[in-house]
């Protein structure tokens, strides 16, 4: 047992080191120094001697020394490998079959102690782990970094006269350096491997990912034998693309001096690295990339790697002309700055292919765009039906800053390996400049790197020096074969530099002088390429001249042409959306009722669960109640309308996808799209079964993580891919809604105006006051009603055959009543010729209201049904009061407008106080406001005082919104002004509720008390 106790030492205290090891900072006060293995023994690398290990609880030991997975000590594991050798590990295996019974001090079968067997091994792993710390990653030579001293060779008790010793590595269970076999090999040469492999200028981060086949894959390729070396022919592409990259920007920078545009310079190897990484990922199978990107670099990318034509940036980029769509009209939005436009192209690949690309429109809201992007990947392997998610794929480029800073990253990374969520794996590219505007990385992260985030995942990732553009190429590649490899994402960080101020405006010596005075002399990517390809004689001075005057020649060319260029297809529909309508062709009113045969015959599908499935009591119940309801058409609940109308649109097609936290079963408990058998956990989802051969995903219904931002963007990327498609996002409670608020004022409310791509995402957010305190009872009715741009004092165009003013309104809101207007208007969101967001105030305690009930008569499109009037039966956008009242009612004094569950409030308190001279109506669309409908009400209560009765506090719910559009309304038939329009409701307040259960009833009850008082109300409560 001698080598035992003297390994055991050593295992020990490499085991201490990996385990309890806290992240490394960057120390900025020593150079970096640099490994020269000859020298290095007589300066930094030998200066301490081993420190004594201390000991380690055995809990905190992990089973292998190698894989850093061991909880027992190396003599408990020898006794098991003698009574077994296939017991233990094969690497352990091997080492003892090499060392056992021979003394701890003497020299072994290749003339080595075990010790230095031991401490060899742990070495090279400490390279595996540290290595990239020692790598020269910043082109800039600034960046000073405290080595580990899990690389000082001194600590495994080495001195020089070693180095030109012979060593046995041994054979393992690993890929890489130590499974050459080679049985002996000089320390030196064994350092020189390892310095090669992972200290130049790629750091590999990856010995945080558990599994072992795919650290052996990364191994394989890291800690190879012979230093990468590209062909002549690849070398002359990489140049021809450096070569457009940096003179794109120079191109840009002289013919618009004074013009923003966020360049590149100093990460141009991005350009070449990303053609690189798409070309392998061509070869490899992929067909389509969805790419998200920052303003850095974004119009290089357009132009070199999506390949929007030159011509066409250059002349957006001199002030742009609005498109123009032959024939039609010039509807064009409000636009957006040059850098933030999304476009589509099909690019050649080296390998011959052809693979689309498309930039998605972004916002400045750094990684906002990132769960649109991966949405939409989603969204594209769906109906491309990529199974394997290898033939479409996402590709996110990031800045150093927002990249650590911006917590939508890591909500969008841990989307990454949920099931209904996976896109195969994204690939990240860190444009990492090492500067965020004016702040330095010290002051902008905690961490050792900006991707540290990223580790939350067990995914590699590759830092390369920036200036090296093959070593860039090479990690592009990489990564592209990771993700085709396994499936989850990879990040590459190239470490680079920005020559220039944060924008091209802006001066960066005032913040940052010493770098920029290192910036100032340090010559370009491309130059220090070309210079290399001389100096080795790979390339002629011709050659690279050749090369620079083609480059110079289109671009000028390209400009010169740009000046007549006429933008003339509208750039915004893809395949996908051929014939929907810009908000300036009108499109058709459609019924939305379904013929009651379908009803039926959906019905009982939906609420039918197969034989031997035993599911909980009071979901039997549940399910046996719906069965009832479809039976006997009556008291059709929310549950099932919304049921009714996801299966309906199945039929007819549609794709239909429900996600949010816990919409499985609903918040509320009132959806169980998806039932457990309660002895075997089986789930069944009654919505998967209504056509025959369904496609599993055609309906999806999934609980997301517990993300607002990360997973409303996913929904909203999903929902652009395809018009015909009910996308659907739920809040746990509509209070937690703005938790995603960049999605909703950059995106969702603003996005067709800027970027003219339409979608008809619907956003349910539970909402009402009940009692359940300030965060559980308000949506925030008022903040989608502010950012609605429908002009409150001007009346649209309201005849139905003419009427387009959903389309010109930028979203829906509403705050529907019953079961069958939920049906009708979740409907409506397919049944016409464009796509509109719509934001629903849904219900929580009307889900099981006695009165929230509708009749199934109600969703059919038979003549004569409830509902169905002149044009079929549709989607209501006001409710008028539920007395059959005539077309005028003089003995009405009060006419309440309200919208949401407090009419049924409403309803009960008119009842209770016998106010038969009280009318309520339900504005059910709230946004673009009913205003035919409302004039309509006020011509048939001529006498009635005009009431707004909300249960939100006076500067929330819908008050400000409809008080201008109530009023403009009844002006334009003279029926009063605006004092003669009363407030009834909750008086301002900060918070949205009253957290006092007892406050918010007496609260409640003088709303319903002041709206049946028999007085009039005054001006204006
Ligand atoms: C969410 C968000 N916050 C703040 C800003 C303002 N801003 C614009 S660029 C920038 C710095 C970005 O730094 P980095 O991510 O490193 O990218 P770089 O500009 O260096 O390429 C900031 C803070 C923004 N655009 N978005
Ligand atoms: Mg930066």
């Amino acid at each position: 047992m001698a080598w035992f106790r003297a390994a055991s030492g050593v295992a020990r205290l490499a085991l201490r080191r990996n385990l309890a090891r806290t992240p490394y900072h960057v120390a900025r006060a020593g150079a970096l120094p640099r490994f020269e293995p000859a020298r290095c023994f007589h300066s930094t690398q030998l200066r301490r001697a081993a420190p004594v290990p201390r000991p380690v609880p055995l809990s905190r030991l992990t089973d292998s020394f190698l894989d850093g997975t061991s909880s027992v000590y190396l003599e408990e594991l020898q006794r098991a490998w003698e009574a077994d050798p296939s017991s233990v590990d094969e690497s352990w295996d091997n080492f003892f079959r090499n060392f056992v019974g021979q003394a701890a001090t003497s020299p072994g079968i290749s003339g080595q102690t075990i010790q230095e067997s031991m401490r060899l091994l742990l070495l090279v792993r400490a390279y595996q782990v540290n290595g990239h710390m020692k790598a020269k990653l910043d082109p800039l030579d600034l960046e000073e970094r405290e080595i580990s001293d899990d690389l000082d060779l001194a600590l495994y008790g080495f001195t020089e006269a070693d180095l030109d010793r012979e060593f046995f590595l041994g054979v393992w269970r690993m890929s890489g350096f130590l499974s050459e076999n080679r049985p002996v090999q000089t320390l030196r040469s064994i350092l020189e491997r390892l310095e090669q492999a992972y200290c130049g200028t790629v750091g590999y981060e990856y010995m945080h990912i558990p599994n072992r086949d795919q650290c052996n894959w990364l191994r394989e390729r890291i800690e190879t034998v012979k230093p990468r070396e590209y062909s002549q022919e690849r070398r002359q592409v990489i140049l021809d693309r450096l070569t457009w990259s940096t003179l794109f920007e120079n191109f840009l920078a002289t013919k618009w001096k004074a013009a923003k545009r966020f360049g590149l310079e100093g990460g141009e190897t991005l350009i070449p690295g990303m053609k690189e990484m798409f070309d392998r990922a061509a070869d490899l199978g992929v067909e389509s990339i969805v790419i998200g990107m920052p303003h850095r670099g974004r119009l290089n990318v357009l132009g070199n790697v999506v390949r929007k034509p030159l011509r066409q940036i250059f002349s957006e980029f001199s002030g742009g002309t609005k498109p123009v769509e032959e024939g039609e009209g010039l509807y064009t939005g409000t636009g957006d700055v040059k850098y933030h436009l999304g476009t589509s192209y099909d690019r050649p690949t080296r390998g011959g292919k052809m693979i689309h690309l498309s930039l998605v429109a972004n916002p400045s809201h750094l990684e906002a765009v990132d769960p649109v992007v991966v949405g939409k990947a989603r969204a594209k392997q769906y109906y491309s039906n990529d199974i394997e998610r290898t033939r479409n794929m996402g590709v996110l480029i990031h800045g150093d800053g927002s990249f650590a800073g911006q917590g939508v990253v890591y909500e969008t990374l841990h989307l990454s390996a949920l099931p209904n969520y996976t896109t195969g794996g994204t690939i990240h590219i860190v444009v990492n400049n090492q500067v965020a505007f004016t702040t330095d990385p010290k002051c902008g992260r905690s961490s050792q790197y900006c991707t540290d985030v990223a580790k939350a995942l067990s995914v590699p990732i590759f830092h390369v020096n920036g200036d090296d553009v093959e070593a860039v190429v090479h990690v592009c590649e990489l990564a592209a074969e990771w993700r085709q490899t396994f499936h989850s994402d990879v990040v590459v960080d190239v470490v680079c530099y920005r020559r220039f101020g944060h924008n091209e405006i802006d001066e960066p010596s005032f913040t940052q002088p010493k770098m920029y005075r290192v910036i100032q002399d340090h010559p370009s990517a491309l130059e220090l390429y070309e210079k290399e390809l001389l100096e080795s004689g790979r390339i002629s001075k011709d050659d690279v001249d050749r090369m620079r005057n083609k480059v110079s020649t289109i671009l000028e060319e390209e400009f010169i042409n740009s000046k007549d260029y006429v933008p003339r297809k509208r750039d915004w529909l893809s395949a996908y959306w051929a014939g929907f309508k810009s908000p300036e062709q009108i499109s058709r009113i459609r019924n939305t009722g379904v013929k009651p045969e379908i009803l039926k015959r959906v019905g009982q599908a939906i609420t039918t669960l197969p034989e031997n499935f035993k599911p909980h009591r009071a979901i039997k119940r549940i399910f046996q109640q719906r069965a009832e309801m479809i039976e006997t058409e009556e008291g059709i609940d929310w549950a099932l309308a919304e049921a009714l109308a996801f299966a309906t649109l199945i039929v007819e097609g549609n794709h239909v996808r429900l996600s949010g936290q816990d919409v499985e079963r609903g918040t509320f408990s009132h959806r169980h799209a998806v039932v457990h058998d309660q002895e075997t956990g089986e789930m069944y989802c009654p919505l998967d079964h209504i056509i025959i051969n369904q496609d599993e995903e055609m309906f999806t219904v999934s609980n997301s993580s517990l993300s607002e931002f990360g997973v409303l963007g996913f929904e909203l990327g999903y929902s652009m891919e395809n018009p015909n498609s009910l996308v659907l996002w739920e809040a746990q409670f509509g209070d937690f809604a703005n938790g995603a608020q960049v999605m909703f004022d950059q995106f969702l409310s603003s996005g067709e105006a800027k970027w003219l791509r339409q979608t008809g995402l619907a956003v349910l957010l539970p909402h009402g006051y009940d009692g359940q305190g300030p965060e559980h009872s308000s949506g925030r009715v008022e903040r989608f009603l502010q950012m609605s741009d429908d002009n409150p004092y001007i009346i649209p165009e309201m005849d139905p055959t003419l009427r387009k003013q959903i389309q010109e309104c930028n979203w829906q809101v509403v705050n529907v009543t019953t079961p069958a207007n939920y049906f009708h208007v979740l409907r409506r969101q397919l049944h016409r010729d464009f796509r509109k967001p719509l934001i629903v105030m849904s219900p929580k305690n009307l889900l099981r209201h006695k009165d929230c009930k509708s009749h199934l008569s109600e969703f059919d499109d038979v003549l004569g049904h409830p509902g169905f009037d002149k044009q079929g039966t549709r989607f209501k956008r006001l409710i008028k009061d539920r007395n059959d009242h005539k077309e005028i009612e003089e003995g009405i004094d009060r006419l309440i407008l309200c919208s949401g569950k407090v009419y049924y409030e409403l309803d009960e308190a008119r009842k209770n106080t016998k106010r038969n001279d009280v009318a309520i109506c339900r504005v059910e669309q709230l946004c673009p406001f009913p205003y035919d409908l409302i004039q309509r009400e006020f011509k048939r209560y001529p006498n009635a005082e005009i009431v707004w009765c909300q249960e939100e506090p006076m500067n929330m719910g819908a008050y400000s919104y409809v008080n201008a559009r109530i009023y403009t309304a009844m002006r334009a038939i003279s029926r009063g002004n605006i004092e003669d329009i009363k407030y009834i409701g909750r008086a301002p307040s900060a918070a949205t509720a009253t957290g006092f259960l007892s406050v918010h009833v007496q609260e409640q009850k003088e709303i319903l008390h002041k709206a049946m008082q028999p007085e009039p109300i005054g001006f204006p409560f």
